[in-house]
């Protein structure tokens, strides 16, 4: 009776510690819950114990859409994959699944907040802007390309029809011109 109390006891004691075995996330970059400037190159997620090659992460946006990131490479405690060089401000979620040092997968999720100030905010001004100079210069160039159109489909004909008649009204006039002048100076 007393051994069985006793293992029993153990056991207890036992279990926090075999809970406590499992790999949990310990360092993160960017950090669980902070709002960045910037988006760092990396995600850099660094365990407690060493993880297997299998772990991985995802980044997703807050509409669960998944961003697109260099291939997660495992080294030791940590992993990390590369970013791409802008994505939209807005509140992004780190998803990963390891597998920890005892072999059992144990997963979790993080968040953290982009906030870039200038360089996701500079690029839609930009645009307004050059929508307000553009209309001056678009309206001569829409004319333009129109009548270029125009000129590819209407005047190769109209500029041959004119080629085919103009000169022959005009060689038409000279010769009735000459011959006008020639009849007057036989009447003389
Ligand atoms: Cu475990």
């Amino acid at each position: 009776m007393k051994r069985i109390l006793l293992i029993c006891l153990a056991a207890l004691w036992l279990l926090p510690s075999v809970a406590l075995a499992h790999s949990t996330l310990e360092k993160a970059v960017p950090i669980q819950n902070a709002t960045v400037t910037a988006l760092p190159e990396r995600i850099e997620l660094t365990y407690n114990t060493k993880i297997e090659k299998l772990s991985n992460f995802k980044l997703m946006n807050a509409a669960g859409e998944e961003i697109e990131k260099d291939k997660v490479e495992v080294d030791g405690m940590t992993m990390s994959a590369g970013l791409p060089d802008t994505i939209p401000n807005g509140i992004y979620t780190v998803k990963w699944v390891i597998i920890g040092a005892d072999g059992h997968s144990v997963e979790g999720d993080y968040t953290f907040t982009l906030d870039a100030p200038a360089a996701t905010e500079a690029p839609s001004p930009e645009p307004t802007a050059t929508d307000a100079v553009s209309p001056t210069p678009e309206p001569s160039t829409e004319e333009g390309t129109t009548t270029n159109a125009g000129d590819e489909t209407n005047s190769p004909a109209a500029a041959s029809d004119g080629t085919n008649y103009t000169p022959a009204i005009i060689i038409g006039a000279i010769i009735v011109a000459a011959a006008l002048v020639l009849f007057m100076r036989r009447k003389k």
